[in-house]
């Protein structure tokens, strides 16, 4: 068998040495490094947090009498993870949001690639416009902006109306995938019926015959509070997830896919007094708690939720759910990056 031997003795300040003037060539030793790159599993900078409504709403609030809609272009609170400082970024890949709109206010039209998301968490009456199409956004309503859609928000409502967006801004930035620009005119025309996406795709299982959407995205744009909240409330024992209990997906209504290219979203529901079972996955997410008072632990420490409160869960953290009510239903809301790690398999799952 053949081996290599050095031929002398090497002395280590002669290594030291040679490392250390390595730099000005702008290469590194991968050997010392190597396991630093594959770490066996993912290590999230990312931390699990929890924001808290009853603190937020009034902070979002005073920006409403401080900024209007018009100078901020979004009245937005960015939900900053503290481990991910300087950066725009709620989990590494994805971005959450609270925004304010006021009543008779507009946000002007503008597109951009990061494809964006809506929960609406308070009021009604406002709108979104779409590509053209004008959509009602009530509480628990799921709206899409898919990447480079025309957009812009207005309320015709009489208080105040707040939603949670989400972006998949981290990841697009990591990928220098944005493009922005901002509507040439005042404000883009209406050209399509009101809730247009919702009367032709948005009948389970009916489709239309003439035209069938092949775009990257969900061609269902708003997907009602009263819809989704009636389908968990329907789901048996039988069709229930362990780890997330009873668990449906905003879907493509054409394929069964994630309603976005990069973010699949979900309304999950706890029975009262309901514990999931532990696991943890290569997939981080934002979750709103809609109803209910429940609990999730995360890498064995508690947060706490109550409707409005935001948290987010970092890659490969182990979680369980409870709902902390012996006699209400607990809802949460969520949605994740798994579009994207399924895609290149590096999607995985373990449950404890
Ligand atoms: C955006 O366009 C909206 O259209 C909300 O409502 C939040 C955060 C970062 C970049 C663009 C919106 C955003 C955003």
């Amino acid at each position: 068998m053949a081996t290599t031997t050095h031929s002398h003795a090497v002395q280590p300040q002669q290594v030291e040495q040679y490392l250390s003037g390595l730099s000005q060539y702008n290469v590194g030793p991968l050997w010392k490094f190597l396991r630093q790159a594959l770490t066996p599993e993912p290590r999230s900078q990312a931390k699990p947090f929890l924001w808290r409504w009853h603190e937020l709403r009034p902070q979002l609030l005073r920006a409403g009498e401080l900024v209007s809609a018009a100078e901020a272009e979004r009245r937005v609170l960015m939900l900053l993870n503290p481990g991910l400082e300087g950066r725009i970024a709620t989990t590494h890949t994805l971005y959450g949001g609270l925004q304010l709109i006021l009543p008779g206010e507009v946000a002007a039209t503008h597109r951009h690639t990061p494809n964006a998301l809506r929960f609406i968490m308070e009021g009604e009456g406002a709108y979104t416009v779409v590509d053209g199409e004008k959509m009602t956004m009530s509480f628990g309503d799921f709206v899409l902006t898919p990447n480079w859609t025309w957009h812009d928000h207005g309320s015709e409502a009489s208080g105040p109306v707040v939603w949670l967006d989400g972006l998949d801004i981290p990841l697009a930035t990591l990928l220098e995938g944005i493009f922005f620009e901002p509507y040439p005119d005042e404000a883009q025309a209406h050209t399509k019926p009101l809730n247009n996406s919702v009367a032709e795709y948005g009948k389970s299982g009916l489709l239309p015959t003439w035209q069938r959407f092949t775009g990257a995205h969900s061609p269902l744009l708003k997907y009602a509070w009263k819809d989704a909240r009636e389908a968990v409330a329907s789901l048996s024992s039988a069709a229930e997830s362990p780890c997330d209990g009873a668990i449906l997906e905003y879907v493509n209504p054409i394929n069964g896919g994630p309603s976005l290219a990069t973010m699949a979203s979900f309304l999950q529901k706890l029975k009262p007094g309901q514990k999931t079972e532990t696991h943890r996955h290569s997939v981080s997410a934002i979750y709103l708690a809609v109803e209910g008072h429940g609990r999730t632990l995360i890498e064995d420490k508690a947060y706490d939720w109550s409707p409005g409160d935001v948290f987010a869960l970092p890659t490969w953290c182990w979680h369980a759910h409870e709902n902390l009510s012996a006699t209400e239903d607990a809802v949460l809301f969520s949605f994740n990056d798994a579009p994207v790690m399924k895609a290149f398999n590096w999607s995985r799952e373990q449950t404890r």
